[in-house]
């Protein structure tokens, strides 16, 4: 059927009034009239419903002129495909970046409603795991703020994140529900539903003009159905669109099956289907290896795919020039399958030659590399692949062919960089490298921080590199400061205001005029006010949630992030531990009073950092109940980390703890919230703080341990861990109190493996990394104790965070990678 011509302009309705009394009305308005409540019984959550119609009418509008524009002026889209998008909760930041929290604040006191209960019921979107997924989150707001096109493509899982409890100190996981009371933000769009299909057989045909082209013939359909939610920049300057994907059945019951009275088998097809999208994948540091976890990333792959080609050909009507209009971010190897995908549109759906088709797929994607560690990274057995998507094997092995012949006719390469190139792994059972795949298919490949990117030359792709030397670049993360500042922050928001004027809030850099500041006895006194304002909000929701009291004005010494022994958090709990035996062992010492604040999960697969998790529990227990210790050290773990926590913590915290094993981080975005909100670092030499440190000065930071050469040493020369707790009795006492039971007496030999593991090979360098962190925590203690001192630190990281954040980084990529201008 011929495409009706669009047409650019049409008439819309005037833009919603943003008066306090045209608010309240259609709050009110919409309470009747779309959740359908009499004000007088309605719940918190229907006010939340009825608060959420209202915002998003006014954001509408502006959404439909963005698209508009985009079609009115064939600029370039941007699409940016990933498995996760952290994004936690959106009415705040909706309302912040339109400037409407202060009337919809007073329409819903008129109605006797709290706006801040009403944030805080709104469930989280925790659709992702980590860094990777709340990086996407970032990128989406930066992206819409700095006015470039661009669509967000996922997975609506209808669970999220895993729920975290603690039942006696151990992590267990419970389904997370954050659809339980619908989601008034998304639109479902039944019309933009595509066919996703799996396994069956490749079959030759002959076109009419004699040439033969292979058909895909899957033997097992289903649907991809989309739901969008508007994504609104600051200040309203564009808003673009998340569409997630959903899967459905394309036949909702088998009605034969029904009727012979199989009404369970009758299901079975639409069960299969929707397990695809149902839950989350939980581990964000290996790679899944599941059958149903390909499933999802051809699923959501195929679908964005269909999407773009579809709106492409609708715009412009013909593939030729997709790589000039369309650019494709492949966030980490999850979508890298979308490679082989494009290629088969292009080939066999549209008959484009292959040397053509392999020119616009390169021109198209551009492929960001998350983590250099080797469990971490994809690959598929081929008899998987051949059986689930055979045509795509087909491709698979093609491009390797392209590319070996290169390697070894251009390049001369050795039979082992041969191999090292290959798509396919031989190693113990043939494997699809899917980092081989997206790093061939690209043409940028990018890494997280500057240091990063110099490993991933030196290691995973040395030989690509070699092949392909000009792809690799980087792109170090930042995050979006409305989120990260004025929003979770909004006194610090205020008083640098009131100081500097609002600039800031258009041109973060200009954050650097608080540098002069940094020793102002009176702007110190206001900052630290600020701080322990926000310290007192934190202490609270402890004393709430886990009946623990700690003093504001201790120091809040904070870790919160995945647990993962690269992480080191085993490193942070066993300095707790050395400090509580130096505590005991001299109480006449004057000793800095400290809170060590932990948040995070675990892979619940993950035995060692769910028995991290139950250390510092198990420590905090005897610490926090100790009279000894006199309050002068706490310790508390909060459960079920999570976007909206971190927004409480982040800026209450007066140390980030950044202490990854160097090499391993492959940036960190957590440091630059910290730093965002005028806490200072204690951290290693190790991805983005390596950058944290060049932007604040020596003199603001405090960085200690390995670097990576060392680590690499060490761990070549198979250097024995032994010596080193040798060397250190304060280490060997916390270690022998740990692992022989002192935090664990209903069973005391818990930690004896944990803690073995440290003498025997100690791989993330904890034993050895020991006495340096005490060095630096000691540095730590001294600068404390001087108040000017620490403020003036803690102001001068506030003015220095300009460079981390994610407009800059965007702006990044849009002009090396996604060749886009941005406002
Ligand atoms: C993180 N990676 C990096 N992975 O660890 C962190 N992995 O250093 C970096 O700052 C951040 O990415 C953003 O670049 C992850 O968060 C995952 O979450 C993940 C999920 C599934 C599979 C593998």
């Amino acid at each position: 059927m011929p495409q009706k011509p669009i047409v650019y302009d049409a008439p819309t309705p005037e833009p919603r009034a943003i008066t306090v009394e045209a608010i309240q009305a259609e709050i009110l308005e919409k309470l009747i009239y779309s959740v359908g409540k009499d004000p007088i019984v309605a719940r918190p959550h229907d006010w939340l419903r009825a608060t959420i119609l209202v915002v998003r009418d006014r954001i509408m509008d502006r959404w439909m002129e963005s698209s508009r524009e985009t079609w009115r002026t064939s600029n370039k889209r941007v699409y940016y495909l990933s498995l996760e998008f952290l994004i936690g909760r959106l009415m705040r930041d909706a309302m912040s970046n339109v400037g409407l929290m202060q009337p919809v604040a007073e329409a819903l006191k008129n109605l006797d409603v709290d706006l801040g209960d009403l944030i805080n019921l709104e469930p989280d979107a925790a659709l992702g795991n980590g860094g990777l997924g709340r990086l996407a989150a970032c990128f989406l707001e930066s992206m819409s703020s700095v006015e470039i096109p661009a669509y967000g493509y996922g997975i609506r899982y209808v669970h999220g994140l895993f729920r975290q409890e603690m039942s006696e100190g151990w992590q267990v996981e419970l389904p997370e529900d954050w659809l339980a009371h619908g989601n008034p933000w998304e639109f479902e769009r039944r019309e933009s539903a595509y066919e996703v299909g799996f396994g069956g057989h490749v079959e030759p045909v002959t076109d009419p003009d004699g040439e033969v082209r292979q058909e895909w013939r899957p033997n097992e359909h289903l649907l991809a159905v989309a739901f969008d939610t508007p994504i609104v920049g600051w200040r309203g300057a564009r808003v673009n669109t998340l569409r997630l994907w959903s899967a459905q059945p394309i036949d909702p019951i088998l009605l034969d099956k029904f009727n012979s009275g199989d009404h369970i088998g009758a299901l079975e097809e639409s069960a299969k289907a929707e397990a695809i999208t149902r839950v989350l994948y939980p581990a964000d540091s290996t790679a899944a290896g599941q059958e149903l976890r390909l499933r999802q990333e051809f699923f959501f792959s195929s679908a964005s795919l269909q999407d773009i080609v579809r709106r492409h050909l609708q715009q412009y009507g013909d593939l030729g020039s997709l790589a000039d209009k369309v650019a494709i971010q492949l966030n980490d190897t999850h979508p890298a399958i979308s490679v082989a995908e494009l290629m088969r549109i292009l080939v066999d759906d549209n008959g484009i030659k292959w040397a053509k088709a392999w020119q616009i797929t390169k021109g198209t994607f551009g492929y960001t590399n998350h983590t250099l560690l080797p469990e971490a990274l994809e690959s598929w057995p081929v008899a998987l692949l051949e059986r689930l998507l055979p045509r795509h094997m087909q491709i698979v092995y093609q491009i390797n062919a392209d590319v070996l012949a290169e390697a070894r006719n251009k390049a001369k390469f050795s039979d082992q960089q041969i191999a090292n190139v290959s798509l396919i792994d031989e190693h113990g059972g043939r494997r699809v490298r899917m980092g081989q795949l997206a790093f061939v298919g690209s043409h940028s490949i990018n890494g997280v921080s500057a240091l990063h990117t110099e490993l991933m030359k030196q290691t995973v792709f040395a030989d690509l590199h070699r092949l392909y030397p000009d792809r690799i670049n980087n792109k170090t993360n930042g995050i979006t400061p409305r989120r990260w500042l004025m929003q979770c922050n909004p006194t610090l928001t205020r008083l640098v205001s009131d100081r500097i004027g609002p600039e800031f809030l258009d041109d973060i850099d200009k954050l650097q005029q608080l540098l002069p500041h940094a020793e102002d006895p009176s702007f110190q006194k206001q900052f630290a006010e600020v701080k322990l304002k926000n310290k007192k909000v934190l202490a609270k929701l402890i004393k709430d949630r886990l009946n623990i009291t700690v003093a504001p004005d201790a120091m809040f010494d904070v870790q919160i992030k995945r647990i993962h022994e690269y992480k080191r958090q085993l490193l942070n709990i066993i300095h707790a531990v050395a400090l509580y035996d130096e505590i005991r062992a001299h109480p006449e010492k004057e000793w800095v009073p400290r809170v060590k604040i932990f948040a995070g999960k675990a892979a619940p697969s993950y035995w060692n950092a769910k028995l991290i998790i139950k250390l510092i529990n198990d420590v905090a227990r005897v610490i926090n109940n100790d009279p000894a210790v006199r309050g002068l050290l706490k310790v508390v773990f909060l459960p079920n980390y999570n976007v909206s926590l971190a927004e409480v913590i982040v800026p209450a915290a007066d140390l980030s703890e950044q202490i990854s094993t160097a090499g391993m981080e492959a940036s960190g975005t957590g440091n630059m919230k910290f730093m965002a909100n005028g806490a200072i670092t204690i951290g290693t030499m190790d991805g983005a703080n390596v950058e944290m440190h060049k932007e604040v000065g020596d003199k603001n930071i405090v960085i200690f341990g390995l670097t990576t050469d060392e680590v690499d040493d060490k761990r070549a020369r198979s250097e024995v861990p032994r010596a080193a707790i040798d060397r250190s009795p304060r280490l060997r006492e916390a270690l022998d109190s740990i692992s022989t039971g002192v935090f664990s007496p209903d069973d005391p030999h818990r930690y004896r493996d944990l803690i073995g593991g440290l003498y025997d090979h100690d791989w993330f360098m904890v034993a050895r990394d020991f006495d340096a962190y005490v060095a630096a925590q000691a540095k730590v203690d001294a600068i404390w104790r001087d108040k000017k001192k620490w403020t003036a630190m803690a102001i001068r990281n506030t003015a220095s965070v300009g460079f981390f954040s994610s407009d800059r980084t965007i702006r990044q990529y849009a002009e090396d990678i996604w060749g886009v201008s941005t406002s």
